[in-house]
């Protein structure tokens, strides 16, 4: 039975899956690799018209391809199932709430009656279908057959996107055909300078002010979760400011897609320390990829201010350094704003006082007000 399934499943030829992806507008796959699916990446990696975003951990992916739909596209996150469990945080808080669709493509290692696997996966391989279930993630197993695997990819493309709500395809051992494989990814060298430290001067509240004057009326904003968000929304609410809720620590993926479908504009991330320590893989990915449209800026209280001001261990560390050795091109301490020609990808550490203005409002909006907005605001 193993063995004829494998012959089934071998079917499936990755180049025109991809493309029958690309035609329903899936141009941005992301993931995290498992070996179920290395023809696909190779694949994707290969093809001259997509985007294939590496990422460091599953939950950064379903960021990405968030940012990807939230600029006017549509993303692909690929990952093993072990990999459900990293990205369960920004599945519920990120794609939930702003009603972002995507597709998930979901490895089934440790399938029940599958070919024998690892003893790591028999559990996750148990309860993959109950815990999409759980997070009302709607599914289909990827048929064997390949006709019936392209209307399968097609239809769940379809429904993701008129639906605004994330879908998955469960994936089963050995459905795709052999790809060669590509080369390694391009080794990029690293060419940051890091500033010398500069001392905290400003509360959040005059740093935001400061910024304020800084962006243009075509510059998009996507804002951490938590006070940053909603003292930016305090101090002006504006169509193109994106408050993300939950889903912490993914502002700077989510910019990184954003910040791809939409070369034409400047995205600023506005991060937390404690946020950016949570994810901190992200910024390899951003590193790698060098968005020339993307400006970081690290928000730096030292402490997780939104939950009662817990002390973060950012003093310890230098951002800059991380920043920097993750492939940023240009970083930039500031104690206070300053005007800035944007020339590639860059970072800026902003030291600022803990504190904040008395009580801050949270945004009227629902988040998926907020995104229509966002989305509104860019013509889409
Ligand atoms: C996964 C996750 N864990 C914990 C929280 C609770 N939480 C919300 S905001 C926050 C602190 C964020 O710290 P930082 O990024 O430094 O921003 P600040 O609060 O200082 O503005 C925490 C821990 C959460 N929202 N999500």
């Amino acid at each position: 039975m193993a063995s004829l399934l494998g012959k089934v499943a071998a079917m499936i030829d990755p180049i025109a899956w991809v493309e029958a992806g690309q035609a329903e507008g899936a141009t941005l796959w992301t993931g995290v690799p498992c070996s179920y699916l290395k023809s696909l990446i190779d694949c994707v990696i290969s093809h001259p018209q997509l985007d294939y975003v590496p990422a460091a951990n599953e939950g950064d992916a379903v960021a990405i391809a968030a940012g990807a739909w939230l600029g006017g596209g549509l993303g692909v996150a690929l990952m093993q199932n072990s990999g459900l469990g990293n990205a369960v945080n920004p599945l519920t808080s990120l794609l939930e709430p702003f009603a972002i669709p995507m597709l998930l493509l979901v490895t089934w290692r440790g399938q029940p009656g599958g070919p024998a696997d690892e003893p790591q996966h028999e559990l996750m391989g148990q309860i993959t279908p109950g815990l999409l279930d759980l997070m009302q993630i709607p599914y289909e197993i990827l048929p064997a057959d390949e006709q019936a695997a392209l209307d399968c990819l097609r239809r769940q493309l379809r429904r993701t996107r008129a639906e605004r709500r994330c879908h998955a395809l469960v994936i089963p051992s050995g459905r795709f055909a052999s790809h060669p494989p590509t080369p390694a990814l391009e080794i990029k060298p690293l060419t940051g300078v890091v500033p010398a430290p500069t001392p905290a001067r400003l509360s959040r509240s005059q740093m935001l002010q400061g910024l304020l004057e800084i962006w243009g009326p075509g510059d998009l904003v996507v804002a951490t979760t938590g006070y940053t968000g909603r003292e930016l929304y305090a101090l002006n609410d504006r169509d193109q400011h994106l408050y993300l809720v939950g889903s912490m620590g993914c502002a700077s993926s989510l910019g990184l897609g954003l910040a791809l479908r939409r070369p034409e504009k400047r995205i600023w991330v506005l991060d937390g320390d404690g946020a950016l320590l949570m994810r901190m893989g992200a910024l390899s990915s951003l590193g790698w990829v060098r968005p020339d449209n993307l400006v970081h800026v690290l928000l730096d209280n030292g402490v997780h201010e939104s939950t009662g001001a817990q002390s973060t261990v950012s003093a310890s560390l230098d951002f800059c350094e991380i920043a920097r050795g993750c492939g940023y091109p240009h970083i930039l301490r500031w104690s206070r704003p300053e005007p800035l020609e944007i020339a590639g990808l860059t970072f800026i550490h902003a030291p600022i006082l803990p504190g904040i203005a008395a009580a801050l409002p949270r945004p009227k909006q629902k988040p998926r007000q907020v995104a229509d907005r966002f989305r509104g605001v860019q013509g889409l």
